[in-house]
């Protein structure tokens, strides 16, 4: 009997197949019985969605600076965690997030290399220890994932970072996997349909814990 709802984060760089494997969670939770909500972040709610059309465009020659960013990822989190996901989860419905946390830990964190003890200030102020319940990371490899991405058209500001950034982004990745045991590696360079029944077999074993 499920009586209380779960956070599951979806994390990775871009053209891990975050978007398309959620599709696939959601399906399996709702032969379950569960009643799911996805968000993706930054977003997820009116202002939120604001943020993330600030945070990913240009702005002509106005910088946005690694201060900036990292802001307004957090502002972002804070409306959908204390909007959404906190009340969903309150109803006993499951969320899954396509990005979460992690995401600012490997992108401004690791790939802006911001100061850390600033960065962990900041985190605190808006989770309050909120985490997710399960992290499924998908690895990828930035040159592979960046041309699936750039497959769909231009890349954004974020997505111009360069390798290196991406570099450094996924080592955070790969560094929280190892200290987390709520999270979970997946391969995402194979297929499709492999990753998803990847992704598949560890949402099927989070249900019976
Ligand atoms: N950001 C975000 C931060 O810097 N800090 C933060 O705190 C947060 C929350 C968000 C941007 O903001 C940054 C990270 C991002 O730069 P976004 O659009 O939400 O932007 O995130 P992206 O990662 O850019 O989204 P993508 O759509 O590029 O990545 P997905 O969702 O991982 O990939 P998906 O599923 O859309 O697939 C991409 C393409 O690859 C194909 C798909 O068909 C699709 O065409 N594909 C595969 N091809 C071959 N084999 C597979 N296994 C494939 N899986 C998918």
């Amino acid at each position: 009997m499920i009586t209380a709802g779960k956070f599951i984060a979806v994390e990775g760089l871009e053209g891990a197949g975050k978007s398309t494997v959620i599709s696939a969670i959601k399906h399996v939770l709702q032969q379950a019985g569960i009643n799911v909500v996805l968000t993706r972040e930054p977003g997820g709610t009116p202002m939120a969605e604001a943020i993330r059309e600030c945070v990913k465009h240009d702005w002509q020659d106005e910088k946005v600076t690694e201060q900036t960013e990292l802001l307004l990822m957090y502002a972002a989190r804070s409306q959908l965690v204390e909007n959404t996901i906190k009340p969903q989860l309150a109803l006993g419905n499951w969320v899954i997030g396509d990005r979460h946390d992690w995401s600012s830990l490997a992108y401004q964190g690791g790939g802006r290399q911001v100061n850390q003890s600033h960065l962990m200030a900041i985190r605190e102020l808006t989770l309050q220890g909120f985490t997710a319940d399960l992290t499924l990371y998908l690895d990828i490899d930035p040159a592979v994932g960046l041309e699936r991405a750039r497959s769909r058209g231009e890349l954004d500001r974020i997505e111009q970072s360069g390798l290196a950034f991406f570099e450094r982004a996924r080592a955070t990745y790969l560094q929280l996997v190892a200290e987390h045991d709520e999270a979970v590696f997946v391969d995402a360079s194979q297929g499709v349909e492999q990753v998803k029944e990847t992704v598949i077999h560890h949402i099927q074993h989070f249900l019976q814990d």
